[in-house]
């Protein structure tokens, strides 16, 4: 009887301790919850000058509900204008804008968004925004930084989300606008490519999408008119 008391006293115990175990697993796992990340993605993409490109800033709240925020923007206004930012899916679809300024000479971009309605736990990684951007036309071979200079997250209850990690971008522009065979310098050999293939569009027998340099399918006195506009130029000058 004593024995078997003692046996049930020990099972006990030993249940308490795995209970308590479990207890404590769960209580780690929130207070080690990894930080929010916000990124832009890619985080690195190479064009053309003259391109249109877009960037997404990407969160993953990593467990925390998010009911709002607002990103600055910083990237090179003397290599790119940015034409437009519009949300993403990060907060619903279709969040309340609360600023939304572009800044095409300082080279900046402010947006602040609000989910409508509650938030509900977790906010699944998400697009806050979509930035789209064009490099001008005159841009130098180069890396530029796409930087998310500040970002504050509001979680359901609107309190700040602490210790956001930020993952900035950058663009690298690695043709000269009007370089079709891309060696750094725009000539007659750019010429000769561009008249082997001139009249001819995307599909036809010796169609070079090369020569199409406004990307509009088909190779003609636009494309001519481009490479005019920068014969001469090469990547040093
Ligand atoms: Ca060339
Ligand atoms: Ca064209």
């Amino acid at each position: 009887m004593k024995q078997n008391k003692r046996n049930v006293a020990r099972k006990l115990a030993i249940h308490f301790f795995i209970f308590s175990l479990l207890l404590s697993t769960v209580g780690i796992g929130t207070v080690v919850a990894s930080s929010s990340t916000v990124s832009i993605d890619p985080a690195s993409q190479s064009v053309s000058a003259g391109d249109t490109f877009t960037v997404d800033v990407a969160v993953d709240p990593a467990g925390y509900g998010v009911s709002s925020g607002e990103i600055n923007i910083a990237f090179d206004a003397t290599v790119m204008q940015a034409d437009s930012i519009e949300s993403g899916d990060l907060l619903g679809v279709s969040p309340l804008v609360g600023v939304k300024e572009i800044d095409n000479v300082a080279g900046t971009i402010k947006y602040a968004l609000a989910r409508v309605g509650t938030t509900t736990l977790p906010t699944p990684p998400g697009a806050f925004a979509t930035a789209t951007f064009t490099v001008k036309s005159d841009a130098p071979i180069g890396t530029y930084d796409i930087d998310i200079t500040t970002v504050g997250l509001a979680d359901e209850s609107f309190e700040d989300i602490p210790g956001i990690t930020i993952n900035d971008g950058v663009v690298k522009v690695i043709m000269l606008e009007g370089d079709i065979n891309g060696d750094c310098v725009v000539d007659y050999k750019d010429l000769g490519i561009l008249g082997a293939t001139y009249g001819k569009s995307a599909g036809d027998a010796d169609y070079d999408s090369r020569a199409d340099i406004n990307d509009d399918d088909t190779v003609d006195y636009k494309d001519l008119g481009i490479l005019g506009a920068h014969y001469g130029e090469s990547c040093t000058a």
